[in-house]
């Protein structure tokens, strides 16, 4: 079994639904930078100089609640002071896939290669190009099997491993259920206006530049099972008729 088969089976194994692998080369001018104040993506190279190649793995999040995120700016908001809590904010997913994708750097960091995880490289483009799926007209990438219903997580490595053929399929053809789904109207095809996604609503509690339709939208359908607990919309991932599960989900679905 060569390296890249080895590795293949661990991150199986490890529940990942598809692995794909490139090399900073092919992964060339990908969009890079701050995406508005949400985050600043960096390339392969930033976030491990030695890189050769990079994986990108999925995940099934088959649960709603795989969005849950636990926020403490509401403390902060409120202009209240409580000692020992410190100003941090967790997403379920985003722990779980650390957890899983630590494995894979393990194994690979005990097999000699300097490995790292990465959450900062822009995952879907260069999940494109790691053969997963292609971007659907929600932005997200879309997979063969899952849909939209997958999350993300990147390994970089300096082990040369075989590469993927990018993925060149147009999932969506004529469907455009996602973006009639919107409750806020932030999508238009392949494009979204992030000031009006609910995500970026409930993530930024104070921001100004969220209109305020979104604002009382955001009010009547996020979730929120605690004072500072959210769970992100998954609107236009629950609506994608691609891999979509055939019994729909006993957790609450966002309608407008
Ligand atoms: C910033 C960010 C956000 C922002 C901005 C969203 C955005 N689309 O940029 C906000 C807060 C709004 C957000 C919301 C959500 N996010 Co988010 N987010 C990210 C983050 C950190 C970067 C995204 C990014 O690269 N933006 C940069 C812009 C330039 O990329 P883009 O939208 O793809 O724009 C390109 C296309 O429009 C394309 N394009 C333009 N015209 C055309 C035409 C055609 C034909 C094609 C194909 C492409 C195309 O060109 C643009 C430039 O390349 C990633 C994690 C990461 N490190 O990558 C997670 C990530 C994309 N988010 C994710 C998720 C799940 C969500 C939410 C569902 C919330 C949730 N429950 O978690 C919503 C979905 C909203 C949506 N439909 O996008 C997942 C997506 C998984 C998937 N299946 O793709 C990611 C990968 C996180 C993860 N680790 O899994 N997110």
């Amino acid at each position: 079994m060569t390296l890249t088969e080895d590795l293949k089976k661990q991150a199986m194994d490890a529940n990942f639904v598809s692995v794909g692998i490139s090399n900073p080369n092919m992964l060339r001018g990908l969009p890079h930078g701050w995406v508005s104040t949400v985050c600043n993506l960096r390339s392969p190279e930033e976030e491990l100089s030695t890189v050769k190649s990079v994986m990108l793995l999925s995940y099934y999040a088959w649960d709603k609640s795989f969005n849950l995120t636990v926020d403490s700016t509401y403390l902060r908001g409120r202009d209240m002071y409580i000692p020992k809590v410190p100003l941090e904010s967790y997403q379920l997913y985003y722990g779980v896939l650390r957890n899983k994708a630590w494995m894979i750097v393990d194994y690979l960091t005990k097999k000699g290669y300097e490995s790292r995880l990465s959450l900062a490289i822009p995952l879907k483009t260069a999940a494109v190009r790691c053969g997963l799926g292609c971007q659907g007209k929600n932005t997200l990438l879309i997979t063969p099997t899952h849909g939209p219903r997958i999350r993300l997580v990147s390994v970089l490595t300096t082990a040369k491993l075989d590469v993927d053929e990018p993925c060149k399929d147009d999932l969506c053809g004529e469907c455009e259920k996602c973006i009639n789904a919107c409750p806020t109207e932030a999508l238009e095809p392949y494009n979204i206006k992030i000031n009006r996604c609910l995500t970026y609503a409930a993530e930024k509690p104070y921001a100004r530049d969220v209109p305020d339709d979104v604002r009382r939208i955001e009010k009547r359908l996020i979730q929120r099972p605690t004072s500072n607990s959210y769970i992100e919309c998954t609107t236009c991932i629950e609506v994608c008729p691609i891999g979509k599960p055939l019994r729909t989900e006993r957790s609450g679905q966002t309608k407008a």
